[in-house]
């Protein structure tokens, strides 16, 4: 159903595209209405406006806060054309209607994300624009309602092919993006509030900025799209994209999964080790930390070579041009850094397909921050998994206690074991994984892939024994019997880590020092299902 635009009214923060989209309205006819320095810009530019002022009868007051809360304003968004009772109020309080309306919000979430003070974020708190957004919304039956330029161009493409008028469709698919803008609003409000409280915050909101329409989800036959939290973590969500196609969403989630195991090695400008991780299906398929990294790549592509095609590859430190064309060797889908150097994105420039991502820093692995996901008819919602065991928590609980060179290798083990899928085992020597077992239901399958999977990265790379031979083991949650344990040895781990806690653990203790292994108790559980 068409409506007319005779009368639209602007306020808008963002003041961009203001001046020429209030010409082209004025030159359809449309008489505008505007407040403060959304009016002072239009005038000066010599377009006519009437102040909203004009409108209400009450100048602007307490620095804005209050111009277009009142009824004349709120009336003109509200009345229903189609109803005598709401004309007639209209007429009696000399109420005009307003068929379009343009607000974009205060920028509350760029003042959070420009680290702006407490003060600066809560007075960019916009009250007055999200009531006339959503008033427009619901009587989108006559009124148009945009919330950013984008919007005002569709308007005019809408109005220049129905003789000046809006069409049902867009106002419509228009209040439809503006409840999700003011929930976005509210909830980047909401969250950020939570942040300010002191202790754990209970009262969270999912909220969000289109960031992507993926051209479709985990399955062709899935539709997705990719939001910014607001958050400004680095990573997946924050990074420039310098080459390559589109990500994908398996990519964006995989991508992911690897800049966060990476970034638990610490960062080289930091002064880290250079850590390298390769993701396949968001579990880790190899990961290793050398003095450089070309060796830390090599060795975490040794640790699964077959599975690491078409992988995910994530630095915890600038890639340089040696590694780059180490890493060009292999089908990659998706590389992730810091940053890169000039002849290193040169050398990726060749592969056309694949996609080299910058994130300027490394994601802060202890930052409290929320994961949801959805069951059938609700969400869970928890803190992120950024538990740390410290070495002094460390609890050797057989005869032998790990060497330093085991010890090492444990504490490697275990911060992968937390971005593994449960059951995790993972084998961990010299440095690099050697084994990974991932998304098992039973533990003990769990070591016999991880130990099958050194056999395999043995025999393609020649070596006389597999990597796992005296190698370091975690396991994410505790063995609740001594077999899967068991199984670590027979692989050739001679050191373990796990959180303990079971009722068998006595057993299990037992079984580790009759094989001579050195183990450690963390306390602390890393369950990823
Ligand atoms: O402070 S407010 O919440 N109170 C209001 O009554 C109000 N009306 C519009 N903020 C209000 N606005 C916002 O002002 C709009 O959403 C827009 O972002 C901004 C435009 O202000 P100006 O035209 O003075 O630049």
């Amino acid at each position: 159903r068409l409506a007319p635009v005779k009368r639209a009214l602007i306020s808008v923060s963002d003041k961009s595209a203001l001046i020429r989209q209030a010409q082209a309205l004025h030159d359809r006819g449309v008489k505008l209405v505007s407040t403060g320095g959304t009016h002072r810009a239009i005038a000066a530019a010599g377009i006519p406006v009437k102040d909203v002022a004009e409108l209400t009868k009450f100048p602007e007051m307490m620095d804005g806060r209050v111009k277009t809360l009142h009824p004349m304003v709120h009336g003109g968004l509200l009345g229903d054309r189609d109803l005598t009772s709401h004309k007639d109020a209209m007429h009696e309080h000399g109420i005009l209607s307003i068929d379009l309306l343009i607000v974009n919000l205060y920028p509350f979430e760029q003042a959070v994300a420009g680290g702006g003070s407490y003060e600066m974020c809560v007075e960019n708190i916009d009250i007055g624009g999200p009531a006339m957004i959503r008033a427009a919304a619901k009587n989108h039956a006559h009124v148009a309602v945009c919330t950013d330029a984008d919007d005002v161009d569709a308007v005019l493409a809408d109005m220049d092919a129905n003789s000046g008028q809006t069409t049902g469709t867009l106002r419509q698919s228009l209040a439809a993006k503006t409840y999700a803008r003011s929930a976005a609003y509210d909830a980047a409000i909401a969250n950020w509030f939570a942040s300010q409280v002191k202790g754990t915050p209970t009262y969270r909101a999912q909220g969000g900025t289109l960031k992507q329409e993926l051209r479709y989800g985990e399955n062709p036959h899935q539709t997705a799209a990719f939001y910014a939290d607001g958050s400004n973590r680095a990573g997946v969500a924050t990074a420039e994209q310098l080459q390559g196609k589109a990500l994908s969403y398996n990519n964006i989630n995989d991508t992911d999964a690897a800049y966060e195991l990476v970034a638990e090695f610490g960062s080289v400008a930091a002064g880290d080790k250079p850590a390298v991780a390769i993701i396949k299906h968001a579990n880790p398929c190899g990961l290793a930390v050398a003095d450089d990294f070309i060796t830390a790549y090599k060795n975490a592509l040794a640790c699964d070579p077959v599975s690491a095609f078409g992988g995910i590859v994530a630095l915890n430190g600038n890639l340089d041009a040696k590694t780059a064309k180490e890493i060009v060797k292999v089908f990659t889908e998706v590389v992730i850094a810091p940053s890169a150097d000039e002849d290193a994105i040169e050398v990726f420039r060749k592969k056309k397909n694949l996609r080299l991502l910058v994130a300027g820093g490394l994601p802060d692995v202890t930052a409290p921050s929320l994961t949801q996901r959805n069951v059938a008819g609700g969400i869970l919602v928890q803190d992120r998994d950024n538990g740390y065991v410290a070495d002094a928590d460390l609890k050797v609980v057989t005869k032998r206690a790990p060497t330093d060179a085991e010890m090492a290798d444990l504490r490697m083990a275990w911060k992968v074991a937390k971005h593994v899928k449960s059951n995790a085992i993972i084998y961990v020597k010299d440095g690099a994984t050697a084994g990974i077992g991932a998304g098992q239901m039973s533990r003990i399958d769990s070591a016999r892939i991880a130990a099958r999977k050194a056999e395999d990265a043995q025999a393609a790379a020649g070596w006389a024994t597999p990597k796992t031979k005296g190698c370091a083991c975690a396991s994410d949650a505790f063995f609740p019997f001594a077999d899967g344990m068991l199984a670590a040895a027979a692989a050739g781990a001679t050191a373990i880590i796990q959180p303990g806690g079971s009722i068998r653990d006595d057993e299990v203790i037992a079984a580790a020092d009759e094989a001579g292994i050195a183990m450690v108790f963390t306390g602390m559980r890393h369950f990823r299902h």
